[in-house]
């Protein structure tokens, strides 16, 4: 037994990983249900380190270092559990299966229980990065014991990407699913980020006048500033790119209809399920699922809305202005919604989760990789306890200098009748959170009314119920 590590499922991903345990000096023992998989990986890249190519489980089992490390990439769900269900059985007290998939956690949660049983660790990994990212470096988000961690963690940081300041993208999250569970709402915040984006771009195209051409330059110059991301940098060279086959704008020709593949989804789930306001994320999702109701789109195509003109072109040079600072602030609040809600899972679930960790490991590798990451790194460095990014003096600060272009920019698209969900959901949330009252007393008083939900009142501790059908004297009931 010569391999340090074993990859199990040998598609793009896992070839790919693969790829970079070895290119990173370790012996990887590589196996594929179908073994024509594992004969092209060391057919095109044997040369690139050293592989030990395994046919069947037990050779593969059999190639690998004790305690076993055995990364399995298959396809998330059915595929997961037939691999878990193959390979447990031979092996030993102290090995490890790691699943580098797109668990949903609560899968992730069950299996590591059942391992346990058995002696076995399971670690839940998220990998964000893509194909390119599996190859050159992914940020990995790592869960199950602090032991598996111990034999893992060196491998895994030896592969994961580098944050600007050389540290590693990957660290232990916590225990059994609080990996995965930082993955998806990774992928949430992504859909947020790409939403808020794409409502730039609506306003600059629309409201501005912009053609995608300029669009393009118009982000080029924000990824210098405050926005530097992966996500805006490749919002300008899509926004760049003219179609071979026509000519036109290559945006221009691309069905409008935007798909998913489910982790946003599960983020909402999610946070329904915990109770925590994600609306950015949920607006995002929502968009998404808007835009492929074509049915839908169709019937209300012609209802009555604004006739405006594009802006005039010195005023158009403003109002981009304005919208970086609405995008901006929009980012900082789905940002803060993310992390509350992985806050609130560490919480529940008694995950112990390093919130400023978790944004040192996206600084690098994933698709949300960011300039700002550092910065919220940095807030929690500071306040660990911190209850939402917003009260970081340094965001409530930019935040505040930006509140008057945001608001602006909002009200003009409602004006233009151009849909902003993420940039109007964010501001909502800022407003709800900074209000000195809501409604909500009303919406209680109404609970009272219909259902004698009770209610607790500013001045006096109990709950509290007014006899709506009588006298509408008031008794306390708690
Ligand atoms: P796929 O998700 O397309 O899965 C294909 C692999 O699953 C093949 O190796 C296939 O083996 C194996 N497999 C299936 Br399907 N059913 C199996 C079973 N019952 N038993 C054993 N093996 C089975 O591969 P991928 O796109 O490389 O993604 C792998 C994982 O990484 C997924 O969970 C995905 O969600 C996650 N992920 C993907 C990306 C990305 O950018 N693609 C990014 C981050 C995470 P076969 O060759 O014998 O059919």
């Amino acid at each position: 037994a010569t391999a340090q590590i074993g990859v199990t499922g040998l598609a793009v991903m896992g070839s790919n990983l693969a790829r970079n345990f070895a290119r990173h000096g370790h012996t990887v023992a590589v196996h594929n249900r179908t073994a024509a998989r594992t004969t092209a990986l060391i057919e095109e890249h044997g040369h690139e380190g050293d592989f030990i190519p395994a046919t069947t489980a037990e050779e593969f089992v059999a190639a690998l270092e004790k305690p076993r490390r055995i990364v399995v990439m298959v396809k998330a769900g059915a595929p997961t559990d037939a691999v878990i269900d193959e390979f447990a059985p031979l092996l030993e007290e102290g090995d490890m299966i790691i699943d580098g998939g797109n668990a949903h956690f609560a899968d992730t949660r069950r299996r590591e229980q059942a391992l346990r049983e058995r002696g076995l660790h399971f670690v839940g990994a998220g990998i964000s990065g893509g194909e390119e990212g599996a190859l050159n470096g992914p940020s990995i988000m790592p869960g199950g014991s602090e032991e598996s961690y111990k034999a893992l963690g060196p491998l895994l940081e030896s592969i994961a990407a580098k944050a600007p300041d050389g540290s590693p993208c990957c660290a232990h999250i916590g225990p059994d699913a609080a990996g995965h569970f930082v993955k998806m709402v990774h992928n949430g915040i992504e859909y947020a980020d790409m939403q808020l984006i794409a409502e730039a771009y609506d306003l600059l195209r629309t409201v501005a006048g912009y053609a995608p051409g300029r669009i393009a330059e118009t982000f080029r110059t924000w990824n210098t500033g405050r926005l530097d991301s992966y996500l805006i940098e490749i919002t300008a060279e899509v926004l760049a790119h003219t179609d071979a086959a026509t000519g036109r704008p290559f945006v221009d020709v691309v069905a409008d209809e935007a798909e998913q593949k489910g982790t946003g989804r599960w983020t909402v789930q999610t946070a329904l399920d915990l109770g925590v306001p994600v609306s950015g994320i949920a607006e995002a999702v929502f968009a998404r699922s808007v835009s492929g109701h074509t049915g839908l789109r169709r019937a209300a195509h012609g209802l009555p809305g604004p006739r405006r003109e594009a802006l005039a072109p010195a005023e158009a040079e403003a109002f981009a202005a304005r919208v970086e600072e609405a995008l901006y602030a929009s980012k900082v609040v789905s940002y803060a919604q993310g992390w509350n809600m992985i806050s609130s899972a560490s919480g529940a679930y008694g995950w112990d989760i390093d919130l400023g960790a978790v944004a040192g490991i996206w600084r690098g590798g994933c698709i949300i990789r960011a300039a700002f990451l550092d910065r919220i790194r940095s807030a929690f460095a500071a306040e660990p306890g911190l209850p939402t990014l917003l009260a970081d003096p340094g965001f409530a600060g930019e935040i505040g200098r930006a509140q008057d272009a945001w608001r602006s920019v909002v009200a003009t698209a409602v004006g233009h009748g151009v849909p902003t969900p993420g940039f109007s959901a964010a501001l909502a949330y800022y407003d709800a959170l900074r209000a000195d009252r809501l409604p909500a007393a009303l919406t209680q008083g109404q609970r009272d009314y219909f259902g004698a939900h009770t209610y607790r009142r500013t001045d006096r501790e109990g709950s509290f119920h007014t006899l709506w059908g009588g006298d509408r004297g008031e008794e306390r009931t708690g």
